[in-house]
Parts: C-alpha cells; sequence; structure tokens
C-alpha cells in the first residue's frame, strides 16, 4: 500500500507548503481557463469549434484531478515535532489520480491534434483512434508500473520500458498526423505544426522524468520535484497546448475566409480608411471634376445599363484616378 514515496518521507514544512501551494496553483489554474475555452469557440469556422471546446473538457477534467490530488496531501499528513511526517493510515498519498486523469485526458489533446490539422472527420477519427491506442496503453503499463516506487525498483523500471515503448509508437504516429494535415496546410501557417511538434517532444517527455525520479531515493527534494515537474509538464501539455491549438485554428478561420475569426485576429484602423484623393469624374459643365473621399461615405460609379434602368436618372460618367504617388487599390467588379 505504501507504494509512493510521498507515504514514508518526512517533509519540512517548506517543502510540505511548496508542494501544497504547487497543487492548488495548478487546480486553479485549470478551472479558471475553462470559460476561457468555452469563451474562444464562437469566432472559429464550425469545423475547429471543437478544439477550444475540447480544451474545456481537458480542464475541468484536469481540475478535478488535481483538486483531489490536493486533498488527499492534506489528509495524509500530520505537523509533529516540526516537521511533516506521512500518517499513512486512513489516507495515503497516491498519484495515480493523476494517471486516470491522463486516461481520459491524452486521447483528447491527440483528437484536438487530428482536428486542428484540418484533416477530413474520417481520418480525424482514423488518426484520433491510431494515436489514442499506444497513447492509452503507455498510461496504463506507467500506472502499474509506478506501485513499484518504493523498494526495489526492477517493477517500477520493467514497466517503465513498456511505457516507454508505447510512447515511441504514440510518437511515430503523432508525426504522422502532422505530415498528413501539412498538405492542406496553408503556406503561412507551416510553421505551426513544426512548432508543434517540438513543443510536443519537450514537454510530454517530462512525464517519463518525473516517473522516475523516486530512484534517486525517498527524500523530500525528489517529492517536491516530482509533483512540481508533474504539475508544470500538465500547464504545458493541457493548457499552453490549449491555447496554442486555439489560436492556430483562429488563423486558419480567418485564412479560410471565415469572417468573425478575420474580425477577432484585426486591430481596429488608426483612422478610417477612405482611401487618397486622386478619383475625378466628367461630368456636362467642367471636363473633370474631383470626387474626394468623404468619410463614412460610398462613391459609386454606374455605367450604361445603370443609367438605362434608371430612366437616365443617374447619369454614367467616365471616370479617372490620377497617380498622386500614394498607394491606392482598385478593385472592380462585374
Ligand atoms: C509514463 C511511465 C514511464 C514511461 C513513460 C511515461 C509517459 C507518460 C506521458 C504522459 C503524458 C500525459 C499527458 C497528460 C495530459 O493530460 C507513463 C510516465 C514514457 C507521456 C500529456
Amino acid at each position: 500500500a505504501l507504494s509512493s514515496i510521498e507515504n514514508i518521507v518526512t517533509l519540512t514544512s517548506q517543502q510540505y507548503q511548496l508542494v501544497s501551494l504547487i497543487l492548488m496553483v495548478s487546480y486553479g489554474a485549470f478551472f479558471a481557463f475553462i470559460l476561457f475555452f468555452v469563451m474562444s469557440a464562437h469566432n472559429l469556422a464550425p469545423r475547429y469549434r471543437l478544439v477550444p471546446i475540447l480544451s474545456a473538457v481537458v480542464m475541468a477534467s484536469a481540475g478535478i484531478s488535481l483538486l483531489q490530488e490536493f486533498s488527499l496531501w492534506k489528509e495524509s499528513y500530520a505537523f509533529v515535532d516540526g516537521a511533516f511526517r506521512p500518517l499513512a493510515e486512513n489516507e495515503v498519498f497516491t498519484n495515480a489520480y493523476r494517471y486516470g486523469n491522463w486516461t481520459i485526458t491524452v486521447p483528447i489533446l491527440l483528437t484536438q491534434l487530428a482536428i486542428a490539422m484540418g484533416l477530413r472527420q474520417s481520418d480525424v477519427n482514423r488518426r484520433a483512434l491510431r494515436m489514442a491506442v499506444p497513447g492509452v496503453l503507455m498510461i496504463w503499463a506507467g500506472l502499474y508500473g509506478q506501485f513499484g516506487a518504493v523498494g526495489d525498483f526492477s517493477h517500477l523500471n520493467l514497466w517503465g520500458v513498456v511505457s516507454t515503448i508505447f510512447f515511441l509508437w504514440l510518437i511515430l504516429e503523432v508525426r504522422q498526423t502532422l505530415i498528413a494535415g501539412m498538405v492542406n496546410t496553408p503556406d503561412i501557417l507551416k510553421p505551426w505544426p513544426n512548432n508543434l511538434w517540438w513543443f510536443f517532444l519537450a514537454t510530454w517527455g517530462l512525464y517519463p522524468i518525473a516517473y522516475a525520479l523516486p530512484q534517486l531515493g525517498p527524500k523530500g527534494e525528489i517529492v517536491v520535484a516530482q509533483q512540481a515537474i508533474f504539475c508544470f509538464a500538465d500547464i504545458a501539455t493541457k493548457l499552453i497546448y490549449g491555447l496554442i491549438l486555439a489560436r492556430f485554428v483562429l488563423r486558419r478561420s480567418a485564412f479560410e475566409g471565415y469572417m468573425p475569426a478575420a474580425d477577432a485576429m484585426a486591430s481596429p484602423p488608426e483612422k478610417p480608411n477612405t482611401g487618397g484623393p486622386g478619383l475625378q469624374v466628367m461630368n456636362a459643365q467642367d471636363p473633370w471634376v474631383e470626387a474626394p473621399p468623404i468619410p463614412g461615405a460610398f462613391v459609386v460609379n454606374i455605367g450604361d445599363i445603370f443609367e438605362a434602368w434608371s430612366g437616365g436618372r443617374y447619369k454614367s460618367t467616365q471616370h479617372r484616378v490620377l497617380n498622386q504617388g500614394t498607394e491606392r487599390f482598385s478593385c472592380p467588379l462585374f
């Protein structure tokens, strides 16, 4: 039962309080970002809306699991003779809730990736499944292995190796998904999947480090380091990853012509853009009359058909634009 080093190590009050703080700040951040992710969905093209919505689900799941770890932590120690000592009765501390949480969130995080890469629905399902299988096997091998974190480390190491094999398989599948998505990723957004790849390796790679730490001995610093790495990795792989993906799909939506996304990304112009001077119209009295831009108004030049349709009420005039040296765009539409 005492398979976690937390239950055999006496902590200084700084160490104990540092872990309390880390756990509390982590679940607080997860709960706080639920609302953010829900709200960021409505600017996105419908096909990408599930990306931040799934982040909100991940936030809720992680928040509850870490809240559970936090209350376990509070109940597992007693302050006796100036130090926090594990009670190891009634309640014992365990990291198993983390693995339970990952079982839910890892498949979700991988599904988000497939959606964000703009794959077709059938490919999203297929790719998500192909990544989720090694992902879940990796976690369950690790869950079983972490029960051997105290004493003889052969159990910890054996299952750590099994889990690492699933991890390598997962890495290959993730790479395949990113490559498959590159085809329909517009050129200006191509650096994103590439950066995402390195972010994925750097942050997911933290978990095996935390897993292996107990081998350095049952010490207070190791307990603190393991909890800190797990929490930091969780914030990176769930929250920061969610922010990156939300931003990526916002750009994709804007690029694909979805107007609310373009609005959300645009900053307001410093002054109303009315175009420069230069437009002239020919009328009956003067050969060329200036038609300067009027803020808030359109200048409409019509052709002969419209003159006929309006019974001659609106005149089809000749018009021209003189080059004034300032940049101007003309978009004729027929
Ligand atoms: C274990 C066991 C030791 C070997 C390896 C592991 C990898 C775990 C990983 C977990 C990722 C979790 C995420 C959770 C987010 O919600 C199981 C520690 C390789 C990569 C991303």
